[in-house]
């Protein structure tokens, strides 16, 4: 790591830590790092965190005969939660694979018509509470409100379960644990502090406890019910055996991946649809354009029942949604581990073992690639838009065959409650309004709220 510069306040034994905050890695390391270049590195309390956010070096901790996934950092704590489970599977762990293998077939493009119709369902929901909210002249929590919507969509989809989380003011028990117990995971600090931070070690242990309590009633219920009319995840999960070995995952394994989809299948997502609004309603000609579309393919009528091949239509809803997640990508990075000794850069040496983050707000406004980087503009994605950058400029979704598994799923389920919303309210923000982000695994703007008025 010669040679790699870092920040310029390094201190003996805790290192590059002037400037952190334990309660906002992500945005207090982009701004320690931003002026350094595309590589930098720090060292945080023993740790050397190698951050590369240039497009080219990118390509290469992509390359997959040369780099793989790494699970460290924030992964380390949530791998004590879930094992090796899909999203924190080591690389060449056997349960990866098998359940890869299993889970793989619910995911491709065509399978989200077996979702659409839950999904229109819960975006439904979303809108009664919008409406009721719009009558009475009041705000809504954007960002409260849309992890509602993809909770429950996590939830009835994929395990056949109803978190309720419109008819409460307060979330759900598991969301409450989940929740905490991802913070604390996530605060990579000294015990003292992490206690004042995010509660103590015993409460962890009963947020886990409680976590694992529900999913298992969850199975079990299943197990001794019928099967659904459709299969969803869970049904593949006890039922499906590997095409090519006849194995099936285990009980506990089972419960880690519905513990894993939960996390991993909400708060990503809902952070996506926040951010989008976030941007739109500060952006009145790119607002005019979505709802133009929206219009011209459900008309003004009243409650429009979008029909799954309606969704690939919107466009430029979704190109909004791409360019919320370059902006703000709400999995903010991913680490990448090196096969064998290797040279990174043509300069940088690494020995086998050796691991780089790719810091994705730093990678997405690359001024390389992205011309004025930070202005929010969707025309980026227009069709062919894409083909006249580099490969690998541009991955909120990570990469190679540890990328996400649920691309599909969010964007269909985003781009349908995007669309919905959009074609309903005229959307007004508060004047004063400065975005903030919330940081737990993910990023998501808080205290953003929106006054929706039916148009
Ligand atoms: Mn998702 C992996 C981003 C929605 C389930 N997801 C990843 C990774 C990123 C990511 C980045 C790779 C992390 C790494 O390399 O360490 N995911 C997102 C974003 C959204 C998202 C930005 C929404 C927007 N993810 C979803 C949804 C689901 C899901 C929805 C499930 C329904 N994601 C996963 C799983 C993995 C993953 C499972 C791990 C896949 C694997 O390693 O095999």
């Amino acid at each position: 790591t010669t040679g790699i510069p870092h920040p310029p306040h390094r201190l003996p034994l805790l290192g590059d830590v002037v400037g952190l905050d334990p309660r906002a890695p992500v945005q207090s390391s982009l701004r320690l790092v931003r002026d350094l270049g595309p590589i930098s590195v720090r060292r945080v309390l023993g740790t050397e965190i190698i951050t590369v956010g240039g497009a080219g070096l990118a390509a290469e901790l992509n390359d997959e005969t040369r780099f793989g996934k790494h699970v460290g950092l924030s992964l380390r704590p949530l791998r004590r939660i879930v094992g090796d489970a899909l999203f924190t599977a080591e690389d060449g762990e056997p349960n990866w694979r098998l359940a890869h293998d299993i889970l793989q077939p619910a995911f491709t493009r065509d399978a989200m018509r077996g979702y659409h119709a839950i999904m229109v369902e819960v975006a439904r929901e979303l809108l009664d509470r919008w409406d009721a909210v719009a009558d009475h002249g009041g705000q809504v929590d954007v960002t409260g409100d849309m992890t509602r919507l993809t909770l429950e969509t996590i939830g009835r989809t994929g395990f056949g379960y109803r978190f309720g989380s419109f008819d409460r003011d307060r979330p759900h028990p598991f969301v409450t644990s989940m929740t905490r117990a991802l913070r604390y995971a996530n605060l990579s600090v000294a015990p003292p502090v992490r206690r004042v931070l995010a509660g103590s070690a015993r409460r962890h242990r009963a947020d886990i406890e409680a976590m694992n309590r529900l999913v298992d009633d969850v199975i079990r219920a299943r197990r001794g019910g019928p099967a659904p009319e459709t299969s969803d995840l869970l049904d593949l999960m006890l039922r499906t055996a590997h095409p090519e070995t006849g194995r099936h995952l285990d009980v506990v394994n089972i419960r880690r991946q519905v513990i894993t989809f939960m996390v991993a299948g909400h708060e990503t997502t809902s952070g996506a649809l926040s951010f989008a609004l976030y941007h739109l309603t500060r952006d009145p000609d790119a607002l005019a354009r979505t709802q133009a579309e929206v219009d011209a393919l459900w008309g003004r009528a009243d409650d429009p029942v979008p029909a799954f091949t309606d969704i690939p239509k919107l466009r430029y809803t979704r190109a909004v949604l791409d360019e919320a997640l370059r902006l703000w990508p709400t999995a903010p990075g991913y680490l990448r581990a090196a096969r064998a000794d290797t040279v990174l850069g043509g300069r940088y040496r690494m020995s086998k073992g050796d691991w780089a983050l790719v810091m994705l707000p730093l990678l997405h406004r690359d001024p390389e690639v992205w011309p004025d980087p930070d202005r929010f503009e969707p025309e980026r994605f227009a069709p062919g838009q894409a083909k006249k950058r580099p490969a690998h400029a541009y991955k909120p979704f990570g990469t190679g065959q540890r990328a996400c598994i649920g691309r599909q799923f969010a964007l269909h389920e985003a781009v349908l409650a995007l669309g919905l919303v959009l074609h309903r309210y005229r959307l007004v923000p508060d004047d004063g309004y400065q975005l903030k982000i919330a940081e737990s695994l993910t990023l998501k703007p808080q205290g953003f709220r929106l006054a929706p008025r039916r148009r």
